[in-house]
């Protein structure tokens, strides 16, 4: 079944479609939200140069910094009384990006991942049991609201609770079982652990995302739990899951096209490429009330092709997404920046500015280690100074990112140095 009109569009209609939907959101942003009206009016840049779909291309592009600059509300395209829902990216303090819905919006989210449901075959008989956060992460409402759409029954177990997921996934006859990938492997190992026999239980599907993985992943959770992985793409700024969902062909996923407009650019020359060429996601909200982001850098990577599916719709596909542009890392879902560590380091003393961050995943679980240089001073100093000092690391890094670490002091002058770049980051979970 295809759940909306919309995904078996001719080109032509739903050309004229999004045409139409842009000039209109152009408008509404040109005179509803300060910073896109004073971006536009210092590019002299106006609504009515939207004549055709290509003059999206005259537009600025949108960063994640700009919508930190406009933080908390001012990139809010509507009265805050009409916002009835927020969602925030990632950060417990600091300028995270703030995402507003209004009521319509919140339709709208339920719709696209309603979609996407339907493009594997979930509809009312399912019991879908999702792991995802309930709360400011956009994982566990965003599945949730597209659930109850289609008329599913929903278990909003959220994360955590593992040995109890176990449970619940037998007892309650789950059928969908929504989770992260990483999170998906280590509940494979629990219930193995249990002695559960995940061949007999009563899983049809799987729905994950929210960072990234490698094909191996997804053949190791799909002999796990005896049902096919579907890839589900999403992101805060813009919505949240539902972006993008991968149907029954798992050969990329189809985007919402009536309600995003996806470009793929070069992430140096900002130059858009055609079809099948590797380069970083552009979206923009061509419906989105609240917060209405046009061409928005993910700073994912991808492509978009938009020759027919087999399942039938012929809304274009982004492949999986392949790495990233800049240097934001996942680590337990939780999306984390160098600069927001850098941040918490310099509010410590007796430290010098190097620092590495390295990111494993020894066993099933995400762990992540920060390595600081020592100052001569703290070097020879007493061993207590030393734990004081370690202690002040741990807890302003947790209060910058949300997770803890594990805190290294190194010899002055022990950590590798670059004549280019720093190398802050190293992922040694290989994902991509
Ligand atoms: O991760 C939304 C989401 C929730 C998607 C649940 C899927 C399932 P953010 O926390 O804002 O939102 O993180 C967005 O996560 O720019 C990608 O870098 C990464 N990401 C999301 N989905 C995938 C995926 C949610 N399927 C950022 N594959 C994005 C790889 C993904 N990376």
């Amino acid at each position: 079944m295809i759940w909306a009109k919309e995904e078996t569009l001719s080109r032509e209609e739903l050309e004229e479609l999004q045409l139409k939907k842009l000039q209109k959101i152009v408008k509404r942003v040109y005179d509803n939200v300060p910073y896109y009206h004073k971006k536009y009016r210092e590019l002299n840049i106006f609504p009515e140069d939207i004549q055709q779909l290509e003059d999206i291309q005259k537009l600025p592009l949108t960063t994640k910094d700009d919508l930190r600059e406009a933080y908390p509300f001012k990139i809010f395209a509507v009265d805050q009384k009409k916002i009835i829902e927020i969602h925030s990216s990632s950060g417990t303090s600091g300028k995270p990006v703030i995402s507003g819905y209004t009521k319509k919006d919140l339709d709208l989210w339920s719709e696209v991942v309603a979609r996407g449901l339907t493009m594997v075959g979930i509809d009312e008989n399912d019991v879908i049991q999702n792991t995802h956060g309930y709360g400011l992460f956009t994982g566990g409402f965003g599945i949730h609201y597209g659930s109850q759409k289609i008329g599913a029954t929903v278990i909003p177990i959220s994360t955590g609770q593992s040995r109890r997921q176990i449970e619940i996934l037998k007892d309650l006859k789950t059928t969908v079982f929504i989770f992260t990938p990483s999170y998906g492997i280590y509940l494979g190992e629990l219930a193995k652990e249990e002695g559960i026999d995940l061949k007999n239980i009563n899983l049809k599907a799987i729905g994950f995302g929210a960072e990234m993985w490698t094909e191996e992943m997804r053949n190791k959770i799909e002999k796990t739990f005896h049902a096919p992985a579907y890839n589900i793409y999403g992101l805060t700024e813009l919505i949240g899951p539902g972006v993008a969902m991968e149907c029954k062909a798992q050969n990329g996923l189809h985007v919402s096209e009536d309600i995003f407009y996806p470009e793929i650019i070069d992430s140096k020359t900002e130059e858009v490429l055609g079809e099948n060429k590797e380069g970083e996601l552009v979206i923009t909200n061509l419906e989105r009330e609240g917060m209405a982001i046009i061409r928005f850098r993910t700073k994912d990577i991808s492509s978009i092709t938009h020759e027919p599916c087999f399942c039938g719709r012929t809304t274009a596909r982004i492949s999986k997404i392949k790495g990233r542009t800049d240097d934001m890392i996942k680590v337990k879902g939780v999306s984390i920046f160098p600069s927001q560590v850098e941040k918490a380091l310099l509010k410590v003393n007796n430290i010098e500015p190097n620092y590495q961050i390295i990111v494993r995943r020894p066993k099933l679980m995400d762990e992540v280690e920060i390595k600081v240089e020592a100052s001569k001073e703290l070097f020879f100093d007493e061993i207590k100074e030393m734990i004081r000092v370690k202690r002040m690391i741990k807890d302003y890094i947790e209060n910058e990112t949300g997770l803890i670490f594990k805190v290294s002091i190194v010899e002055p002058k022990n950590l590798p140095r670059s004549d280019g770049k720093a190398k802050r980051v190293i992922d040694e979970r290989n994902l991509c």
